[in-house]
């Protein structure tokens, strides 16, 4: 008989911030698996609304909610409506975030706390109020979207590598607590990838993008869609086995000390 470790049929998958980019990319690679995707945004329904009938065309089922993930109280809202009106959460993959890239001996501190917020304490926010359902249910994915930044420090990113970094240390704490309950914590780390986010620093001749070219041993940057393995096998029976591992899907970034630009 053979069983499909990778099957996500019957399980609901919530992805934070997953109007576009890395969470629309994962959010398909998980409906494609089986799952019922929840599309989550804060800016507009119009682009929840694109989102989920993207998903449908696909023939994936889909429902969107717009809420803050910054704001207890509205994720405490939308988290019951969600349990309610869909059915239990079986995975949630906490990807909305924000960069600002700034010289720290520039940045304010309210735009330093700001990021803080967004990238760090609302993966918490939603994680708290999303796990205690999986525990009473003694299951549950949790996948917390961590970044290079959670290893390496880059000049202008000051606040998303202090996020980065703890959101990969806040995603072991969390395997630490929440694995007796059977609920398997884990990150992925994307590398260099062609989205909204980074549009501005890969523009051809911007100095950053030749960088990342060379910097990257697959010498490209990442297509979203390339993330979509990492996500299935982290919310699959393949991994109920793993915890509190943080998943690099980089081309090889943090493989290697570099090669100097004149090297092929
Ligand atoms: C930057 C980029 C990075 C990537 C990603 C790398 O300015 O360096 O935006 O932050 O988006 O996080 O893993």
């Amino acid at each position: 008989m053979s069983v499909n470790l990778f099957d996500l049929s019957g399980k609901i998958a919530l992805v934070t911030g997953s109007t576009h980019g890395l969470g629309m990319a994962m959010a398909k690679g998980l409906g494609m698996a089986g799952a019922t995707i929840i599309v989550n945004g804060n800016s507009s329904q119009e682009k929840i609304d694109k989102a989920v009938a993207e998903h449908k065309a696909n023939g994936i089922n889909a429902v969107g909610y717009k809420f803050n993930v910054a704001n207890e109280e509205a994720v405490i809202e939308a988290i019951a409506k969600i349990e309610k009106e869909v059915g239990p959460i079986d995975i949630l993959i906490n990807n909305a975030g924000i960069i600002k890239r700034t010289p720290l001996l520039e940045m304010e501190v309210s735009d330093f706390t700001e990021v803080i917020n967004l990238d760090l304490v609302s993966p918490f926010i939603v994680s708290k109020h999303v796990v205690k359902h999986m525990v009473k249910r003694q299951h549950g994915k949790i996948i917390n979207i961590c970044s290079m930044m959670s290893e390496l420090g880059r000049s202008k990113v000051g606040a998303y590598a202090a996020a980065k970094g703890g959101l990969k240390m806040l995603t072991k704490n969390m395997a630490t607590e929440w694995a007796r309950y059977n609920i398997q914590v884990n990150g992925i780390g994307p590398g260099y990838f062609a989205t909204t986010q980074t549009a501005p620093i890969r523009t051809d001749g911007h100095p950053f993008n030749d960088f990342i070219i060379n910097r990257t041993p697959a010498a490209k940057w990442g297509d979203p869609d390339d993330l979509a393995g990492a996500a299935i096998f982290l919310s699959s029976k393949a991994s109920d086995f793993v915890n509190g591992h943080v998943v690099y899907v980089d081309g090889g970034i943090l493989a290697t000390i570099g090669k100097p630009s004149n090297e092929n």
